[in-house]
């Protein structure tokens, strides 16, 4: 994909990919109904989590060295989980705390007591809402609730805008981006609208590889070369999230489900094709109809989190630089099996195509050869022997600015990738 003009993304979009890992949670209706579609005609009787510990999760998400956590507050069946003075369709309407609960609120507080960010998904197609039949009416509707929800709870870290089951469907999104940009000026915009994220294109957690972080590249999905029909304005610079559940294929909790619990080799082999190719990971953990995640899901999420600080919180060598050719120098000849790059892209993503050189008997030999690096790129190999790297920028679109080269040895090298 070739890339002709040098986009820069903004204070708030720079942020937001530093925080690289982001714990998705969805909960509701749904939860209770043993489905991942409800239809808006589930009674809000059956919301009942008493054992509800938003807390737990949002610890969970923090002492598994997530940075931010995005809540369903309304999916599809338009169930909410604040009490909103839109509709009766929502906690209060719960025997839930005596319908007296804000399950928002709890996430939010939770997410502030952590130092971790908030984020909301607020589901635009809506199965229960009367007025969705009236264009006009709904979008008053939907824009009330943005606004509530962006008002009450705090900084905003994302706004999750999920196309599913809106296709064909007009929404004001001019409206809706200007409440988000009245009151949440920071957040990024998922997919929609104007967006400062985009969509991945998959719900595998699978970027491919390059993925650059502009719009130019940004397609439908990756599938298919369909554009997306976005308002003007949105950024050049657009980088993508990929979602994806650690039960294959739910995303909200079912019971006797934990046979599509993802093993730690299929998340390490997720995390290398989402975050190693530089795109942020939202990994959906879900809570279960007590309020709390199952520990064989809480289990596997911190296994998860020390796999990555395993493999990577002890470089066995580093190095930052600017220009062209970068030297690694390693203490002594010894076995690596990784590499990763880091482009300081406040700067832009400048690399286009590059090597990476190892010194062995005597030679420097290619081991690795690539095109976009952007914010991280990580490469995995045979273990060879080496006393020192090198990086060669064959290409690029303005001199390259490096704020990491490193190698690593972990004695794992992930053989699904
Ligand atoms: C999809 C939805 O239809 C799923 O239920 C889920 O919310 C996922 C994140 O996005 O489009």
């Amino acid at each position: 994909m070739a890339i002709n003009k040098l986009a820069l993304p903004t204070k708030s979009q720079l942020a937001w990919q530093n925080l690289e890992l982001g714990v998705f949670c969805h909960f509701g209706i749904n939860t209770f109904c043993d489905q991942e579609w409800g239809e808006g005609t589930d009674s809000p009787e059956l919301f009942n989590p008493t054992e509800l510990d938003a807390a737990g999760w949002v610890k969970l998400a923090k002492d598994a060295g997530f940075k931010y956590f995005v809540l369903t507050a309304k999916h599809h069946d338009g169930f909410c989980l604040w009490p909103t003075a839109t509709t009766d369709y929502s906690v209060k309407s719960s025997p839930w705390k005596n319908s007296n609960g804000d399950v928002v609120r709890e996430c939010a507080d939770a997410c502030k007591k952590e130092g971790i960010h908030f984020g909301l998904y607020l589901s635009p197609w809506d199965q229960h809402e009367p007025s969705y039949e009236d264009a006009e009416a709904y979008d008053d509707f939907y824009s009330e609730q943005l606004t509530e929800l962006l008002t009450q709870y705090g900084p905003i870290v994302e706004v999750w805008f999920d196309g599913a089951g809106s296709e064909g469907r007009e929404y004001n999104w001019e409206r809706i981006i200007s409440i988000v940009k009245k009151y949440q000026p920071d957040a990024m915009i998922f997919n929609m609208g104007q967006p400062t994220i985009r969509w991945v294109g998959n719900e595998e957690g699978l970027a491919p590889y390059p993925c650059w972080n502009t719009e130019s590249a940004a397609k439908i999905s990756m599938f298919s070369d369909e554009k997306v029909n976005w308002l003007p304005g949105t950024p050049e610079w657009l980088p993508a999230e990929c979602d994806v559940p650690i039960r294959k294929l739910h995303w909200f909790w079912h019971p006797n489900d934990e046979a599509s619990l993802r093993s730690l080799d299929e998340l390490m082999h997720i995390y290398y094709n989402s975050v190693g190719h530089g795109t942020n990971l939202l990994l959906n953990v879900s809570p279960d109809n007590r309020g709390l995640i199952p520990e064989i899901d809480a289990g596997r999420l911190l296994e998860f989190g020390a796999e990555i600080k395993r493999r990577f919180s002890n470089p066995l060598g580093t190095v930052s630089g600017n220009g062209r050719e970068l030297e690694l120098t390693l203490e002594r000849e010894m076995l690596i099996d990784h590499i990763a790059l880091m482009e300081n892209i406040e700067y832009g993503e400048r690399v286009r195509k590059f090597e990476i050189l190892a010194f062995a008997d005597e030679v420097w030999k290619v081991i690795v050869e690539g095109s976009a690096i952007g914010h991280r790129y990580i490469k995995q190999f045979s273990a060879i022997k080496t006393s020192k790297l090198k990086l060669r920028v064959t290409d690029s679109a303005a001199s390259p600015i490096m704020n990491e080269f490193s190698c690593y040895l972990t004695n794992n090298v992930q053989l699904l990738v």
